[in-house]
């Protein structure tokens, strides 16, 4: 039985070491070696093959390596495997890193400071209570869980919006289109954790932007597809937004004329908040590949109705 692995070829090493540890009843291949097509039960991929049924006909679970599954047609994806997202700590504690030091460095005006360093200048700004400072964050999944968690401990005002009613003790919580207006007035920084789907995409448009308070910052870590970066540009131009920090971007790279690389009210990050690793996602992998053996639930797994 073969497990197929195609995504960044040293990482795929280090998940063959520990697969052959873990689970050596499985026959592990990295991508370009993918043993006897036949034999593939299943596949983890960051960026799929072309035509994976018709390359892997015994295929029975296709995993995501990402927490995202954006990057797989679900239309050509036959009803019968099971499509699974990467939920696993390492990952998570990636992404609540990035997130508290987007939201620190934010609050803390350091996109003013290294404005002011380039004009030799020695300007102190006031610092304002973190209690004070409202942090908005969209998608109260796993990530924005673990996030809002953190962000919460840091001092700051939290709240987080999502499609169903969550509740976290002490942030204020909205759910639905209908309380979408209501979180955006509070939302000084906002964080967008959402996933990629027909819902989602270009959520982060003028309308939106503009229900923003004036002075407003984001932070994008979800998907370049959920921002409309014209929009973003005039809310920067207009002063209405004030800066923003994305780590996903609409074509990454984005070409070299893009005008964000040169921005001052914009910090570009190469889609690295956050990275699967090996060490512990091989263990849930694992897992769940005995729990598909023994027919119980997975972890993970994709609602395909609402596409996360
Ligand atoms: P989850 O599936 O655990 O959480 C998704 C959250 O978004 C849920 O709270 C869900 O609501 C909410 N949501 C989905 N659709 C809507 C909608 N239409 N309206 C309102 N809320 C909605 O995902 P994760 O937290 O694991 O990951 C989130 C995303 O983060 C990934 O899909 C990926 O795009 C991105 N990511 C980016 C990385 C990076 O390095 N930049 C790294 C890892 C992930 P509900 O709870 O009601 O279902
Ligand atoms: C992911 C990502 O979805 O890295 O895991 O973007």
């Amino acid at each position: 039985m073969d497990f197929l692995y195609k995504g960044d070829v040293e990482r795929g090493h280090r998940w063959a070491a520990l697969f052959r540890q873990q689970a050596p009843e499985l026959n592990f291949h990295v991508w370009p070696d993918i043993g006897n097509a036949q034999d593939v039960r299943y596949l983890a991929a960051w960026i799929p093959p072309e035509d994976i049924l018709g390359q892997f006909p015994n295929l029975k679970v296709l995993f995501s390596v990402g927490a995202g599954i954006d990057q797989f047609d679900l239309s050509i994806i036959p009803s019968h495997i099971p499509v699974v997202r990467m939920i696993e700590p390492g990952l998570e504690a990636g992404m609540v890193q990035y997130v508290c030091q987007a939201a620190l460095s934010l609050h803390r005006d350091m996109h003013k400071y290294r404005i002011q360093q380039k004009q030799k200048s020695w300007l102190q700004h006031a610092i304002m209570p973190a209690s004070r400072r409202r942090i908005g964050v969209m998608g109260m999944g796993v990530l924005g869980k673990a996030s809002l968690s953190w962000l919460q401990k840091l001092g700051f005002d939290c709240a987080g919006w999502s499609r169903s009613e969550h509740k976290m003790d002490g942030i204020a919580s909205y759910y639905g289109m209908d309380q979408l207006d209501a979180f955006l007035v509070r939302t000084d920084i906002l964080i967008c954790l959402l996933p990629l789907t027909d819902s989602t995409r270009h959520i982060l448009d003028a309308d939106l932007l503009s229900q923003l308070p004036r002075g407003s910052m984001l932070v994008n870590v979800g998907r370049g597809q959920h921002l409309v970066e014209s929009a973003l540009l005039a809310a920067l131009d207009s002063g209405h937004i004030e800066h923003a920090i994305l780590d996903v971007l609409e074509q990454e790279p984005p070409p070299s004329e893009h005008p964000f690389w040169e921005h001052p009210g914009v910090t570009l990050t190469p889609h690295m908040a956050s990275m699967t690793q090996p060490d512990s996602a091989v263990q849930v992998v694992i897992e769940n590949v005995r729990r598909h053996q023994a027919g119980e639930p997975l972890h993970g797994l994709v609602d395909r109705r609402i596409g996360y």
